[in-house]
């Protein structure tokens, strides 16, 4: 049988956003009105076609105080006093929330009780738990702080030292992966009936966890594949002023650059079932920058250690270590382009551009301005490292949170690069994998492919099993 888990509290506690996180479903509906909810809705986990758990969404109790003088009442008299609270209640229209509530109770559902725990302790909640207690079912509660406030902290703990098998800190609008194993631990623990489902149903989680990092890798490489073999081609007619007409071309280039990279930040998010919500990225992400800002490569591209590394590695030589001022002064990326093409760091190729750098009159016609694939490492260096942010904002964005909604207590991070301490040996493998992909060969099965990828793949386990960003 699948374990069940009944997600219950007061209404407006985050039960439905606690629900939404750790199922990462986005389709369950969080409101800030409290008592919306007045139905029970099972939500199943399927791995690999499979359901391996199910989480229900409950209303919100209404009156647990009357609830729980009637349970009393009817324990002495009835067999369950649970089944039969429900059926004498069938026909009381203030008692729905409350009957509804009970039903994945009765059918054998463990019990996570949610609570706000920034608020203080009142009797209502200590009736609801009193109710949940004599349910004698397995149950764990949850503290999900709606605000930073730990003044009642201890006090909701020392609650449920007493009416709990085991409570955690779990907050539905920050929760990593790597906290959601960390309850589905604690769920384990609170039943032996549980703990070889859930351990399986854990295994899983790993598994496809990993699976998905896998296909992350994937769409990351395909991403550089397409991005360093991206060729743009203008023709120059006679008479055609050169400026234009590379200033076209090098918007174009960006624009492209741009598409390709929003595609594959796009997946990304569908892999992780972002599927509804756009997670809002911090308003000082280095995300909102243009690819070929400044500061994005600045902070995101080749370090110097790394740019003398590079020329260390022999082999065929390449383009490394933008002059990052250049990209930022008045004249801009075009300057670049049109400098570097023509001079010794060549940055994006140049048919004909470095004979047209000492001919710098009117074209003679029929020639063509070339951008593209791409010359520097740093490119490379830039996009995968604005993938990984990507990654790790996605990951770390829990789907109970929804757009708009403050994130108290949340330390956005500025961007940070993944890639600094890198040693010879990774940028080696990005070397060669560039130069294959510049060459136009990045999107076939190669060694050097390969190679990146199995290093991708620590990189992302590494920034999903690390702590979450509001610990930092
Ligand atoms: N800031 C913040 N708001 C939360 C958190 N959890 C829930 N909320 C908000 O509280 C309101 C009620 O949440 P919901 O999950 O629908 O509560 P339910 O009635 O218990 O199911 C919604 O507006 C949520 O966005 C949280 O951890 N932090
Ligand atoms: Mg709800």
């Amino acid at each position: 049988m699948v374990p069940e888990f009944a997600i219950i509290g007061h209404p407006n506690e985050g039960k439905s956003s606690v629900l939404s996180t750790l199922a990462e479903d986005d389709s369950v509906r969080v409101s800030p009105t409290p008592g919306e909810t007045r139905e029970c809705r099972v939500f199943p986990v399927v791995i690999d076609g499979r359901e391996v758990l199910r989480f229900t969404d409950t209303p919100g109790f209404q009156n647990p105080g009357r609830v729980l003088s009637e349970l009393k009442r009817l324990s002495g008299i009835a067999s369950d006093p649970f089944v039969t609270f429900r059926s004498a209640s069938a026909g009381d229209p203030e008692l729905h929330d409350d009957r509804e509530l009970l039903g994945p109770v009765v059918r054998g559902a463990g019990i996570i009780y949610v609570v706000d725990g920034s608020r203080p302790l009142r009797n209502v909640d200590r009736a609801e738990m009193e109710i949940l207690r004599i349910s004698a079912r397995p149950r764990l509660a949850i503290i999900n702080s709606k605000q930073a406030d730990e003044r009642h902290l201890e006090a909701w703990k020392n609650e449920f030292r007493q009416h709990f098998n085991s409570f955690r800190i779990f907050n539905a609008h920050r929760a990593t992966y790597a906290e959601r194993i960390l309850l589905l631990e604690a769920l384990q623990a609170i039943d032996q009936d549980w703990q070889q489902p859930l351990a399986e149903v854990i295994a899983a989680f790993r598994r496809d966890w990993a699976s998905r990092n896998q296909r992350c890798t994937e769409i990351i490489a395909d991403l550089l594949a397409a991005a360093l073999s991206l060729r743009l081609e203008g023709k120059l007619a006679a008479g055609d002023d050169e400026e234009p007409c590379r200033q076209r071309l090098f918007a174009d280039y960006q624009r492209q650059l741009a598409q390709l990279e929003n595609g594959a930040h796009r997946q990304i998010q569908t892999l992780f079932k972002h599927n509804i919500f756009r997670s809002q990225l911090p308003p000082h992400s280095l995300l909102h920058e243009e690819i070929f800002s400044a500061r994005s490569w600045q902070l995101l591209g080749l370090t110097r250690r790394q740019v003398v590394l590079v020329g260390g590695l022999g082999g065929a030589a390449i383009g490394a270590g933008i002059d990052v001022a250049a990209l930022g002064h008045g004249l801009g990326l075009f300057t670049l382009f049109g400098t570097l093409a023509g001079g010794a760091g060549a940055f994006f190729g140049g048919k004909n551009l470095s004979s047209r750098a000492r001919f710098l009159g009117q074209p003679l016609g029929g020639e063509s301005l070339q951008i593209g694939p791409a010359k520097s490492l740093d490119l490379l260096f830039v996009l995968l490292n604005r993938a990984l942010l990507f990654y790790r904002h996605t990951i770390n964005w829990a789907h109970g949170r929804r757009e708009g909604a403050t994130p108290e207590g949340v330390v956005l991070w500025a961007g940070e690069n993944f890639t600094h301490h890198w040693s010879a040996g990774k940028i080696r493998t990005c070397r060669d994998f560039f130069l294959l992909a510049s060459g136009g060969k990045g999107d076939e099965e190669s060694e050097e492919r390969q190679q990146l990828q199995t290093m991708l793949a620590d990189t992302l386990t590494e920034i999903s099993t690390s702590e979450g960003p509001h610990r930092q």
